[in-house]
């Protein structure tokens, strides 16, 4: 298994919409194995394929404490969601910088798991949140999209200094 360099923002790979799984085998295994380890090493509670710079319609994610809650998620789609509430919000690929969106807290998900069969789950709380999020991601989106303008512009000017610095 190896840790994979996480791309940020503004890098142009992060604003494609990524194209669904259609083959469920050896080097997709390996790419999930390598999403879990760098997920976890950042650490972060998800990951989207495209923010290692994988333009494919997957994300994995653990919420739980102890790191044994992996959920992979592939082709992933909501099917039912509640009304939106204001929660925190931060991002890899937006290193050191947090704010308040909204997302909906309650939903229900529908994807394909490691091997390809389909599932779906209720999710609340911080799992909704997150879902919402890596989904974001495999849409091309970040959670600054719903920030003002004024905002976003601070944010990309700061973070294109620290990557010009070598950060
Ligand atoms: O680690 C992460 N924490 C987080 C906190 C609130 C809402 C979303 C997230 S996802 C983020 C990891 C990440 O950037 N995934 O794409
Ligand atoms: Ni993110």
């Amino acid at each position: 298994m190896a840790v994979l360099p996480i791309l940020h923002h503004p890098d142009p790979r992060l604003r494609r919409k990524t194209p669904p799984v259609e083959r469920f085998d050896q080097d997709l295994q390996r790419l999930i194995d390598d999403m879990f380890e760098t997920m976890y090493a950042a650490p972060g509670v998800g990951l989207a394929a495209n923010q290692v710079g994988v333009q494919l319609r997957l994300a994995v994610m653990d919420c739980s404490d102890e790191h044994d809650q992996p959920l992979v998620m592939i082709n992933p789609e909501l099917v039912m969601t509640d009304d939106p509430q204001e929660v925190e919000e931060g991002c890899l690929s937006v290193p050191d910088i947090r704010d308040k969106i909204r997302r909906y807290n309650k939903l229900r998900l529908r994807a394909l798991d490691r091997n390809g069969q389909p599932y779906e789950l209720e999710a609340d709380g911080l799992m909704a949140q997150c879902i919402q999020h890596e989904i974001d991601h495999l849409d091309g989106k970040l959670y600054i999209d719903y920030l003002s303008s004024l905002k976003r512009e601070r944010i990309r000017k700061k973070l294109q200094k620290a990557a010009v610095a070598g950060g």
